[in-house]
């Protein structure tokens, strides 16, 4: 009997929000690893995370820490990702990248699972697949088997993000900033341009000439990329509120054929990475605390958008560090060792 392949993996930003989470899916899903390299700054060189119940030790990144490995999953920001994924490229390893820094190069293919894999094919070009950004994510799975059915011509979406997002030192501002608030303590800000405790803000990423923030434009270009169609109308609005895990988005279509409510539910019931909570009658409906820990997008609160002829309204919630983040590289990492390595 022969036996299946392993691999030497690597995780660039190990000890961040989602490279704790990426330790966990490969446990959970039984990615076959045969050695984990955990790499992170020199600040938690020397710290200990566990893995299939052992202690690994972090190691601090540097232009050796690819030797040997197959599959390099990075998660450390845009700046890191575009000097490092060439030199652990170089060192034969396939990079799977959550920072934007690659996205939309057009040698770099930007890939959802559910949504477009046979774009994976294109990663031999540099060696690098790109994962797109979290909001993009959730919303493309949720949408894909409604463009398949009526072709979407138009989206708009408001998100409402959650702070895990941004990586651990903003989960620690909100959860400071709650106590303080609570506690009638003065507080401080140093992640995000205003307070974000009992507070929302229409700012993700810094603004552009345009108006619009990088997070917005990401999901613009993203979603055109990814569903291969540069015709797509998009538009977005992102909005940070004082959430620990999970994203919601509020999301509007215009499709070139009718479809109903049922219709959609019927799609969305039997379609891939979504899980249908739509029973309003029964108080029913996707919230970010039952997503958080979970690797389905929630899609409910479907309904006709009655001011157009043919469009939709949804509501649409995920796990940011995970179908967001971490489950949607691993998933990337599967589908690269069940049909490429
Ligand atoms: O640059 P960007 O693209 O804007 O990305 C900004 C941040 O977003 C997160 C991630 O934050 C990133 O730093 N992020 C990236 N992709 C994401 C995605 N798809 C994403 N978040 C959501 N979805 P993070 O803090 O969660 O993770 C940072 C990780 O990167 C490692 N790292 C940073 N600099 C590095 C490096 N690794 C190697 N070499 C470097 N030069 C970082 O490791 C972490 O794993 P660490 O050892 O530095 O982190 C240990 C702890 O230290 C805290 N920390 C981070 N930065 C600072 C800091 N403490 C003090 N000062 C700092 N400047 C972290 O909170 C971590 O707990
Ligand atoms: O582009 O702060 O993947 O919530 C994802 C998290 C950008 C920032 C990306 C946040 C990042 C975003």
């Amino acid at each position: 009997m022969a036996m299946s392949r392993q691999y030497n993996v690597a995780i660039v930003g190990a000890t961040g929000a989602v490279g704790k989470e990426m330790i966990r899916v490969l446990e959970e899903r039984n990615f076959p690893v045969k050695s984990l390299r955990l790499l992170a700054s020199e600040r938690s060189e020397g710290d200990f995370l566990e893995f299939q119940g052992e202690d690994l030790m972090v190691q601090r990144l540097c232009k050796e820490s690819f030797q040997g490995i197959d599959i390099a999953l990075f998660s450390a920001g845009g700046a890191l990702s575009e000097e490092f994924c060439p030199v652990a490229v170089e060192a034969g390893a396939v990079c799977i990248d959550n920072s934007s820094a690659w996205r939309m190069d057009a040698e770099v293919p930007l890939v959802v699972p559910e949504v477009n894999p046979e774009a994976l094919a294109g990663y031999r070009s540099k060696g690098i697949v790109a994962n797109p950004n979290c909001s993009t994510i959730q919303m493309l799975v949720a949408l894909k088997p409604l463009h398949d059915e009526a072709r979407i011509r138009r989206i708009v979406v408001s998100t409402y993000q959650a702070v895990s997002g941004s990586g651990q030192q903003a989960i620690e501002e909100l959860r400071n900033q709650l106590g303080d608030l609570l506690n009638g303590r003065p507080t401080r800000t140093d992640i995000y341009p205003h307070q974000i405790a009992f507070n929302c803000l229409p700012q993700i990423d810094a603004f552009l000439d345009n108006g619009y923030t990088k997070e917005e434009m990401k999901m613009i270009r993203e979603t055109q990329k990814i569903l291969g169609d540069e015709s797509i109308r998009v538009t977005a609005t992102t909005v940070r509120v004082p959430v620990f895990y999970g994203h919601s988005e509020s999301i509007n279509i215009e499709t070139e054929s009718k479809i109903s409510p049922d219709r959609a539910r019927e799609i969305l019931s039997a379609a891939p990475g979504v899980e249908l909570v739509d029973d309003v009658a029964n108080g029913l409906y996707p919230m970010a605390k039952d997503a958080a820990g979970s690797d389905m997008c929630l899609v409910g609160r479907i309904r006709e958008d009655e001011s157009l002829e043919c469009g939709l309204n949804l509501w649409v919630v995920a796990d940011n560090l995970r179908k967001g983040a971490a489950t949607n590289a691993v998933q990337i990492a599967e589908l690269l060792s069940q049909k490429y390595l």
